[in-house]
């Protein structure tokens, strides 16, 4: 069997850990991540059939029985993951009862999964039904993208119109725009509940005075929707208080949008 700590996955999970943190968007323990795992690639590296522990979830995944997820430990930093990722993260599988979490490798120290487990595996079901390809959900605290919340409304259309005004790139990449959701207690069912839903419709959800979730593909999709998010928040911000000469209007993102042929929310523009 080979040596898990250097399996593709627990390495690009570790660098993206400490990528976050570099960026800033994971003080302390903030941020979660969660990447569903491939059964025959994890075989490679761990018994599947040792359960080390089991952890109850409080929620029901059901349709996601027998996958396998590597995430995130509750209370973890991300600043440390690269150094001891079997203490920072664990690899779990949704047990037959879809209410049971079994534990297959990591989180060493006893501990357990992200307080945001169900936040990330109803995203993961609501994109799994949208998206086969579907395998990473990413949470964090990006500075900009948070401050924008207190100082621009949360209409999720408006919000995303100054968005896409703020770079070029930003229609092309989520043309679909960003979900937005008021403040609300995270940790919890409902939260989850709240963001699986937007994620029919959307890739990024803002989390106002708290954060964002990403998703996608892989670690590097989730990973640069967020961060083009981040960096038209960082323009809007140094923008704000500034009069605003020249903008990218809407009919410019509408020419953007055709030009690379993505299918972006027309109804979001003044056309
Ligand atoms: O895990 O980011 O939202 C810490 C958090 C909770
Ligand atoms: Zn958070």
């Amino acid at each position: 069997m080979s040596d898990i700590l250097q399996s593709p996955f627990v390495r690009e999970m570790a660098k993206t850990a400490s990528n976050m943190y570099s960026h800033g968007w994971d003080e302390r323990n903030g941020g979660n991540i969660s990447l569903l795992l491939d059964c025959e690639e994890v075989k490679e590296y761990l018994d599947t059939e040792r359960v080390l522990r089991t952890i109850p979830m409080g929620f029901d995944a059901s349709s996601l029985k027998g996958r396998l997820f590597l995430v995130t430990g509750t209370g973890k930093y991300f600043k440390n993951v690269e150094d001891d990722p079997e203490t920072n993260l664990g690899v779990i599988r949704i047990a037959k009862d879809g209410c049971t979490a079994e534990l297959l490798w990591g989180f060493k120290d006893g501990g357990r999964f992200t307080s945001e487990l169900p936040a990330h595996l109803m995203s993961h079901m609501a994109r799994l039904a949208v998206d086969g390809g579907q395998r990473t959900v990413m949470h964090c605290h990006p500075t900009n993208t948070l401050a924008m919340t207190y100082v621009h409304t949360l209409d999720e259309r408006e919000f995303t119109r100054t968005l896409w005004q703020m770079s070029t790139e930003c229609i092309v990449v989520f043309p679909e725009g960003v979900g937005v959701l008021p403040w609300m207690l995270c940790g919890t069912n409902e939260i989850g509940r709240a963001t699986a839903e937007k994620m029919r419709d959307f890739r990024l959800v803002v989390w106002a005075q708290h954060g964002i979730y990403g998703v996608g593909k892989d670690l590097d999709e989730a990973f640069g929707l967020i961060e083009t998010v981040e960096k038209a928040a960082e323009i809007f911000m140094l923008t704000a208080r500034l009069p605003r000469l020249n903008t990218i209007d809407d009919s410019q993102l509408k020419v953007l949008a055709e030009h690379f042929g993505v299918n972006y929310r027309k109804d979001f523009l003044n056309l």
